[in-house]
């Protein structure tokens, strides 16, 4: 199975409380209309590739619940609860393991006290997990991680998230088994050596955090350059409004877990 074709994805819906959701920088209250908006527009172009989508209900008693793909971290052979390194997302991975273990029959978790890892730390490529050392994810965490899913027949290779980014993932992602999408400052750290780069042009450093769905890539909307070194390179682009999302600091992979259970 390719490192980007995919049966299933999860998401959840945006609660009410996502005013209170965790961000670097307030650039102002998130319109919960308008981010339901989009996050409609993400799920119609998750569907739209063939997955099943399963779509939770809202969790007012978190914040930043919408943001699914920091609880667990889903391979063809099991799935792995995360242990998030925001106290107040550390209950959202707890509110996750239902859902994986009805669609999977192994589901381990990131238990020790001293771990931390959220999943927009890490990366899937076809050969390796690549997971970002951040503010939110610390060596236990990914050494963890690395018991874990090293008997499934998994790679992990611990990478450093640049300062001051979220997560390693709001600066790259995966385009396809070779091809990642990354900004300049991450690139130039030279943890992609062996894969070929397309780098997000100047200035647009937010739509590093896209993702590859199956046949469309889905990037947030408003990158006219990126866009372009996309279509050139004979990607199918789906554009989704992120403005919402992006002033919590989250991109087109934070909204969903995606993959499929062998
Ligand atoms: C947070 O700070 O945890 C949320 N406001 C944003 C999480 C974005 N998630 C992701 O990049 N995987």
């Amino acid at each position: 199975m390719r490192s980007y074709s995919f049966t299933h994805a999860i998401t959840r819906k945006p609660s009410a409380s996502i005013v209170a959701g965790l961000r670097a920088v307030d650039t102002g209250a998130p319109d919960l209309g308008l981010m339901q908006r989009h996050h409609a527009d993400y799920v119609a172009a998750l569907r739209s590739t063939g997955a099943t989508v399963v779509e939770l209900d809202a969790l007012e008693a978190f914040p930043d619940s919408v943001f699914v793909e920091d609880t667990a971290l889903c391979l063809p052979e099991g799935a792995v609860v995360m242990r998030p390194g925001a106290p107040s997302r550390l209950g959202e991975a707890a509110e996750m393991a239902p859902h994986l273990r009805a669609l999977y029959s192994d589901v381990e978790r990131i238990a020790g006290a001293e771990s931390f890892i959220e999943g927009g730390d890490i990366l899937t490529t076809e050969t390796e997990i690549l997971v970002g050392r951040s503010a939110r994810t610390n060596a236990a965490g990914i050494e963890e991680l690395t018991r874990l899913v090293t008997p499934w027949g998994h790679r992990v290779r611990e990478v450093f998230t640049p300062p001051g980014v979220l997560h390693f993932k709001t600066d790259c992602s995966l385009l396809d088994g070779e091809t990642i999408l990354s900004t300049a400052r991450l690139a130039a750290s030279g943890c992609f050596a062996g894969y070929r780069v397309i780098l997000v042009a100047e200035g647009e450093e937010a739509c590093a955090n896209t993702i590859r769905f199956n046949d469309l890539v889905i990037m947030p909307a408003g990158f006219p350059k990126t866009r372009e070194r996309l279509d050139q390179a004979g990607y199918q682009v789906a554009e989704i409004g992120n403005s919402e999302c992006a002033k919590l600091d989250g991109g087109m992979s934070c909204l969903s877990l995606r993959f499929s259970p062998s």
